[in-house]
């Protein structure tokens, strides 16, 4: 039977590897069973999808954001006061951003986000795009050895190596929050190369971020890969760059991609609305 639900929306490539434009949705309303899943088969197929004209309200950000499972509420980064699930990312002069590092999110926890609803509240007059790459386009970029290499190889995600304590210590509360954090974030295990658990696809699993050595290798053999792999993932094939406008929302599957904030937009300030969706361990 014809899926109704393809003929409701349009999804246009922006990049070979990663990225397309959706257009004929409004995400204030719900979406029916079949809309859901065909944008959460589109979103497997493009691992991030750009979405124009969103205005959306913290709880129906939410509400978006939950049809695809259950929300992450984040250890430290400010939220909307009535809406936990909505992390707040307000950058610029008064506070600088810490996401202009190459990164999946939360890859610090055992069952790391599957999905990710980034919504623009505020936007700068020129700067503070985000590039996404793809960890499928850059798994299939190596050559065969090296795959074989990696494959049974599992890695170390540190939750302090993002959130150190220098950067959390400025007053007794935020220092109490990230200790309490941290006390509750032992470091995880996760393979080099996950397979994807809806596609198969193999994709990278290692960020600069959060990823502290690779298990089992020397010191100096962990750093030269890791080395490697961060440069190759960020090769600008594997990529796609998106110029934000307010009510843009951006959905990623961070189970296959990772990203960086562009941070080149001071004096101006960004604001921007974060749901985050867990996923399950990887594999
Ligand atoms: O602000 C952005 O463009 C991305 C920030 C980020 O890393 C995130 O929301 O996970
Ligand atoms: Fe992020």
């Amino acid at each position: 039977m014809p899926d109704i639900a393809l003929s409701t929306f349009t999804v246009t490539p922006v990049s070979p590897a990663i990225g397309a434009r959706v257009g004929g949705l409004d995400l204030s309303r719900p979406l029916s069973d079949s809309e859901a899943a065909a944008l959460e088969r589109a979103l497997v197929a493009h691992q991030v999808l750009f979405f124009e004209n969103q205005p959306l309200t913290p709880k129906a950000q939410r509400d978006f954001a939950a049809r695809f499972g259950q929300l992450h509420v984040h250890p430290i980064y400010p939220k909307v006061p009535e809406q936990p699930e909505i992390m707040v990312l307000d950058t610029g002069p008064h506070n600088p951003s810490d996401n202009d590092v190459w990164h999946t999110d939360v890859t610090c926890i055992e069952t790391p986000p599957a999905i990710v609803a980034l919504s623009g509240k505020l936007i700068p007059p020129i700067g503070g795009d985000t590039v996404w790459a793809s960890n499928i386009a850059a798994y299939n970029g190596l050559s065969e050895p090296i795959r074989r290499l990696l494959e049974p190889l599992k890695a170390l995600h540190d939750f302090t190596r993002s959130f150190p304590e220098w950067r959390h210590n400025g007053d007794p509360e935020t220092h109490a929050r990230w200790k309490t954090a941290r006390d509750k974030h032992p470091a995880v295990v996760h393979p080099v190369i996950r397979t994807h658990p809806v596609s198969g696809a193999k994709a990278l699993f290692v960020n600069e971020n959060f990823t502290s050595r690779i298990v089992g290798l020397s010191d100096r053999e962990s750093a030269a890969i890791l080395e490697f792999l961060y440069d190759h993932i960020s090769r600008p094939e594997f990529t796609v760059r998106w110029r934000w406008k307010e009510d843009d929302l951006v959905l990623w599957d961070n189970r296959s991609t990772q990203h960086y904030a562009v941070n080149d937009y001071s004096p101006h300030r960004r604001i921007m609305h974060r749901a985050t969706v867990l996923g399950d361990r990887p594999y």
